[in-house]
């Protein structure tokens, strides 16, 4: 099978509620959907990049420009497209994970359907349903915070992550567990923490927290095997990992305790199931992120939760925590248990809502051979 055509959309859903963090506030999600075409049929990939660079380099832009001009080109050129040689073949482009693995995940998808085999089971990812958390953004004030959360708990979520940063900490952590009492309970810093601000590390070591996600600027692994030493809290580690290698050298210096793993920052589903291998045999936790997605990359990150070296719930909540109306024809579904059902059809798993995705699409442009 050679691949005919790849379809870039950049589309915009607005969120049911503005999601901050110490990098960013998004209040509509704008992103890159890619579709690849062949005899017929069409794969599905997300990009997971914002619009701003402030998680990690890519934007919506650079993603743009680097899949019309690079990757669709080296996809449509090619007389074959397996998906397990693409890493190989954009390793020409330096970076771009995020861009990388919308494609990636959109001809695995592709394959997968033309086979009639679902990625899941492709994938050894074989629990019917995953556990799921829920990150939790900075709100205003503390009522708006216990409201939101409030819902979520009564709703079944397993585990609450809060956003954090200096000045939005201790406090709120205290009040977090003052309210709700031993909830399994994280924050998420996304690097906003220098060495300056050791003390307040050390006071939120004191609440009995599952993890501190990111809590370091500059993402430099060699910061992390000190602070680990002073902290009972397991680290884990978001924007430092940018791949297996970083997540094997991340274990070997004891830089962290716990990995969450999101495709688009290790640059596609490939290097996903290595990381997953790697913590595995590192015997590190591991959890499946987000990027507040639509039910397509939802859909990627659900079967990489269903992996049997996941061992934690992640950030894979489901699509009504963001969105009014997806771009899946059955978007992913909280059950009264806190877990969430992993796509079990063919590819992905999931029908795309051509009719909303069209009402959605700002720029469309089809790249052919
Ligand atoms: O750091 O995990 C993060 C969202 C966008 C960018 C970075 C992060 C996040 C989240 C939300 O925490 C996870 C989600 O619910 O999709
Ligand atoms: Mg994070």
């Amino acid at each position: 099978m050679y691949c005919d055509a790849i379809c870039l959309r950049e589309v915009t859903l607005p969120l049911l509620r503005p999601f901050e963090s110490s990098a960013s506030r998004t209040v509509r999600r704008r992103f890159v959907l890619v579709e690849a075409m062949a005899g017929g049929l069409s794969g599905w990939g997300e990009c997971v990049a914002q619009e701003a660079p402030y998680y990690t380099e890519e934007t919506v832009e650079t993603a743009w420009h680097i899949l019309r001009d690079f990757l669709a080109p080296a996809v449509l050129n090619a007389a074959e497209v397996d998906p397990r040689s693409l890493p190989a073949r954009f390793r020409l482009v330096k970076g771009h994970p995020m861009a990388k693995t919308a494609l990636e995940t959109a001809l695995w998808d592709l394959t997968a359907r033309a086979e009639g085999e679902s990625l899941a089971g492709r994938w050894g990812a074989g629990r019917p349903t995953v556990p799921s958390g829920v990150s939790v953004g900075m709100a205003p004030g503390l009522d708006a915070l216990f409201r939101e959360i409030d819902g979520y708990l009564e709703q079944g979520y397993r585990r609450v992550k809060v956003k954090v940063g200096p000045g939005r900490d201790v406090a709120v952590v205290r009040a977090l567990r003052e309210r709700y009492g031993a909830i399994p309970l994280m924050v998420d810093a996304n690097g906003a923490y220098g060495s300056e601000d050791l003390p307040v590390l050390l006071e939120m070591d004191g609440y009995d927290l599952m993890m501190i996600e990111e809590p370091l600027r500059g993402g430099d692994l060699l910061a992390y095997p000190s602070l680990q030493e002073r902290l009972k809290t397991p680290i884990c580690l978001d924007e430092s990992l940018r791949g297996a290698a970083d997540v094997r050298r991340a274990a070997e210096l004891g830089a962290c305790r716990v990995v969450n793993l999101k495709p688009g920052r290790v640059g596609g589903p490939s290097e996903a199931l290595e990381v997953e291998g790697v913590c595995r045999e590192r015997g590190l936790d591991l959890w499946v992120g987000g990027m507040l997605e639509s039910g397509v990359g939802r859909a990627l990150n659900l079967i990489l939760a269903a992996l049997p070296g996941v061992t934690l719930p992640g950030d894979t909540s489901a699509s009504d925590r963001y969105y009014a109306r997806d771009l899946v024809t059955e978007p992913a579904r909280l059950q009264p248990d806190g877990t969430v059902p992993v796509p079990q059809g063919p590819g992905l798993g999931i029908e795309v809502d051509r009719e909303y995705l069209d009402r959605v699409s700002g720029r469309v442009e089809w790249i052919r051979p």
